[in-house]
């Protein structure tokens, strides 16, 4: 009986004050919407499983506070429903599977808990609220991260592990940017940082770095043939290197205030193309050339085949750009 389409007001804890899709019945809301295949936002109220339907008389939703537990509600259906409108708008792709279902987010998920993650079982995304001096995981890459992991899971599929497991992670931090310079949100406004707003490890960076991965200490700049080594979420930063240079370019520069220095493991500059256009191609090799078993190599291949089909052929500047990006994080022929 929850039909009626509403839209609702959101106090976010990351995004100021905005519109969130809900439903009515009665007088009652709820976190569901409508308007985007019925996502739903639940509160495990520090539980770990069940947890309720966020409801609630007046259609507010949170302070901007994260001691009102609605506010990581808030924040998390806002975040879903940016992500929807990202794949919806600019890639056709009508929900994670493309078939109109919407999923349903998690919020306040145990005690201390500094993560976030996707389940494809329950075709649902978790939050944590953090430890310690780390915030509720409700901002909007953190949401679009892992609403890309349900999409990745529909697509390329690619396993998580070795190399195509950090492509796999790399796919969900690269939307996550897309996601946030497409909400165009004046509180959380573009990067490529990742988790830039939980403040994770209490001391101000973020969670991860794509102009120069390797600044969080851990992950990859540039492929070598150990990469499938490491943990899918440092083997990410060879594509992630590679997507930031293919949409901004080398050396340093300035988007939205935050300052950027890429480097190049052949020391030959990269002229960006833009992250829409950049964007455009990693959805169309995710979602027509990945597979499970897609390695930074076929990565390649595929992302060049991707370009070609888009933009034209190897005299194209898009398709010149991708195999320069490549070369550029030791990916070659
Ligand atoms: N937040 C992590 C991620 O989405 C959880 C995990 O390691 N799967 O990658
Ligand atoms: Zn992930
Ligand atoms: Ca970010």
């Amino acid at each position: 009986q929850w039909q009626a389409v509403h839209n609702g007001t959101g106090n976010t804890m990351y995004s100021g004050q905005v519109t969130l899709g809900t439903a009515q019945s009665g007088s009652q809301y709820t976190l569901s919407d409508t308007q985007r295949g019925n996502h739903r936002t639940y509160n495990l109220n520090r539980g770990t499983s069940g947890g309720t339907l966020f409801t609630g008389p007046d259609d507010v939703w949170g302070n901007g506070q994260p001691s009102n537990a609605e506010t990581a509600g808030a924040d998390a259906h806002y975040g879903a429903a940016l992500t929807w409108d990202y794949y919806k708008g600019v890639h056709g792709r009508n929900g994670i599977r493309n078939d109109g279902v919407g999923a349903t987010s998690r919020v306040h998920y145990g005690n201390n808990y500094s993560n976030a993650f996707w389940q494809n079982g329950c075709f649902c995304m978790t939050y944590g609220d953090g430890a310690g001096n780390a915030k509720p995981l409700t901002s909007i890459d953190v949401a679009a991260h892992e609403m890309t992991h349900g999409v990745t899971s529909a697509t390329g599929n690619m396993q998580y592990s070795r190399e195509p497991g950090g492509l796999n992670e790399a796919t969900s931090d690269i939307f996550a940017a897309a996601v946030e310079f497409n909400a165009k949100n004046p509180s959380d406004v573009g990067d490529y940082l990742v988790g830039e707003k939980i403040d994770i490890r209490g001391n101000g960076t973020p969670l991860r770095y794509m102009d120069k991965p390797s600044k969080d200490g851990r992950s990859l700049d540039n492929w070598s043939s150990s990469a499938g080594n490491v943990d899918v979420h440092y083997s990410s930063g060879i594509a992630n290197h590679f997507f930031y240079l293919l949409s901004e370019g080398s050396g340093k520069k300035v988007v939205n205030g935050v300052s950027y220095d890429s480097p190049t493991y052949d020391n030959k500059p990269v002229t960006g193309i833009g992250i829409d256009k950049a964007a455009k191609i990693w959805f169309r090799a995710l979602t027509t050339k990945f597979n499970t078993t897609t390695n930074y190599a076929a990565a390649r291949t595929g992302t060049l085949a991707a370009a070609s089909e888009l933009f034209g052929g190897t005299a194209s500047a898009e398709y010149k750009a991708v195999a320069n990006a490549w070369a550029a994080v030791n990916v070659g022929s």
